[in-house]
């Protein structure tokens, strides 16, 4: 099955994420899918919290004027604003914007509450709803209008050096969360007219899917002075003087939970990493006539025992093994326990890997350390199965002096290895004619084994 297809078909059959709603790029989080999205953002909120950032709440609706304060941003945004334009019958004597992102929202405020060098550094975030009119092919989770989970860091300092060090920070905070999800990445400077708005460079992280295509997860923009000035975000600095703000700003979004089922999945269906599984474990009993109750009584006592530190599903429903099997392999649950009268009897439980399919019989007496360290297997299995996929998809090749030589390579391997093709770094093809050459993006300048290249690759 084509990637493209398996990826919708899961997205319905495992209780993701319903697209029929009728407006295009806009879906639902099913119950299921929700509990991952959930589980996944806890894990960067903490992050995000323990290094002294602060989650915030900011309005979603910005005044034209303000939207368009800040010339190369508006630019940027301008073809992908959704506008208010009416409060019932009347119209607006000022349009307002669905935030596509909230720069002006936040540095507008930022104004009100910065004035000397204490104030700072300003660390703010938000987890919100924001839109963007995407012209290109919408894809659930992945190319949405609304983006339903837009994790924003905001940040303001009182030094260049202070921000450089943020953006170190912002760089280590998202390797740390992708590392948790076990989604892999490689790392780009984005050339200069692929930057976002704004900004004086952006850093994104792009991970490989199954077809080869790249897609960008994740990006970390230096803001330098450009909003600053225009914001007016003018401090006093210890000295008494006057200086502007240097910013980042930093975002993820729901493709980080559609990469982390797109990276692991395979034919069964999904394989959910243990820390944002919505149930880790789940318990199937073998009812035989006659021993129903015992194994029942069994199962349940395993249940509570484990419920202390795992999300733990008795599955009683009145239908056979295999079929239940199947369910929860296609819903990804990292382990399944199977308890019948013959276990009981041998005092085993046997339990079985979503990720490897292996089936390993435990000594029920002291299943709960059993179980720890399946998981820790499975954890670092997934890590390393993930890391090794992305690998496969990264090809460096020589560097040629005829560019059209090179063009002629770099298109061959990507119509045969696919993925990221990195070439030696070289001025001379770091520009956007590159890309028309090779039908293909530049992501940026790429330090990959220590060596600096200019990774290329078809994005999504
Ligand atoms: N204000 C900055 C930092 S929060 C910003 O908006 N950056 S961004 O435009 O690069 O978006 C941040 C991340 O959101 C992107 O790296 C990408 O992973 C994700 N993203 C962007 N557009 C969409 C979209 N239409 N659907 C889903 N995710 C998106």
């Amino acid at each position: 099955m084509e990637f493209s297809e398996w990826y919708s078909d899961i997205l319905e059959k495992a209780g993701i994420y319903d697209l029929r709603y009728p407006i295009k790029g806009c879906g639902v989080y099913l119950p299921y899918g929700f509990k991952i999205r959930r589980y996944s953002f806890e894990i960067l909120r903490k992050l995000l919290d323990e290094t002294g950032h602060d989650e915030t709440l900011f309005p979603m609706l910005i005044p034209e004027n303000l939207l368009a304060k800040e010339g190369e941003h508006i630019k940027g945004f301008e073809d992908e604003v959704f506008w208010v334009t009416h409060g019932g019958k009347t119209p607006l004597e000022v349009k307002l914007a669905l935030r596509p992102t909230s720069e002006t929202t936040m540095y507008y405020m930022m104004k009100q509450w910065i004035k000397v060098h204490t104030d700072l550094p300003l660390k703010l975030y938000q987890v919100v709803n924001t839109f963007r009119y995407e012209t290109k092919h919408t894809r659930p989770l992945i190319r949405l209008r609304e983006i339903m989970s837009f994790k924003e860091a905001h940040t303001a300092h009182a030094t260049k050096k202070e921000c450089d060090a943020q953006i170190e920070e912002a760089l280590t905070l998202y390797k740390a969360f992708f590392d948790e999800i076990g989604v892999p990445y490689v790392i780009s400077k984005r050339p200069e007219w692929d930057k976002f708005p704004g900004a004086d460079y952006t850093m994104a992280f792009d991970t490989i899917y199954p077809d080869g295509k790249t897609m960008q997860i994740g990006t970390v923009h230096n803001l330098g002075q450009n909003f600053a000035k225009t914001f007016e975000l003018e401090f006093e600095t210890p000295d008494g003087e006057k200086d502007f703000v240097y910013q980042t700003c930093y975002g993820i979004s729901d493709r980080a939970i559609a990469s982390l089922i797109s990276v692991h999945g395979d034919e069964k269906g999904l394989v959910i990493p243990v820390d944002v599984a919505p149930i880790q474990i789940v318990l199937i009993p073998l009812l035989f006539k006659g021993k129903e109750e015992i194994v029942m009584d069994k199962i349940k006592e395993l249940n509570k025992t484990l419920k202390s530190e795992f999300r733990v599903h008795l599955d009683d429903r009145d239908i056979r093994p295999g079929r239940k099997y199947n369910d929860w392999e296609l819903k990804g649950v990292p382990l399944r326990i199977e308890l019948g009268p013959r276990d009981i009897e041998n005092g085993h439980a046997l339990i079985v890997r979503r990720d490897t399919g292996e089936k390993i019989t435990v000594e029920y007496s002291n299943i709960l350390e059993e179980v720890e360290k399946i998981v820790s297997m499975y954890k670092d299995n997934l890590k390393i199965k993930a890391e090794e996929k992305i690998k496969s998809f990264i090809t460096a090749v020589d560097f040629e002096s005829d560019v059209n030589a090179l063009s002629e390579k770099v298109k061959a391997e990507l119509l045969e290895n696919k993925g990221i093709i990195l070439i030696p770094f070289d001025e001379s093809i770091y520009n956007e004619k590159f890309e028309e050459l090779i039908d293909a993006s530049v992501l940026g300048l790429t330090t990959y084994e220590g060596k600096e290249y200019i990774s290329v690759a078809r994005t999504y």
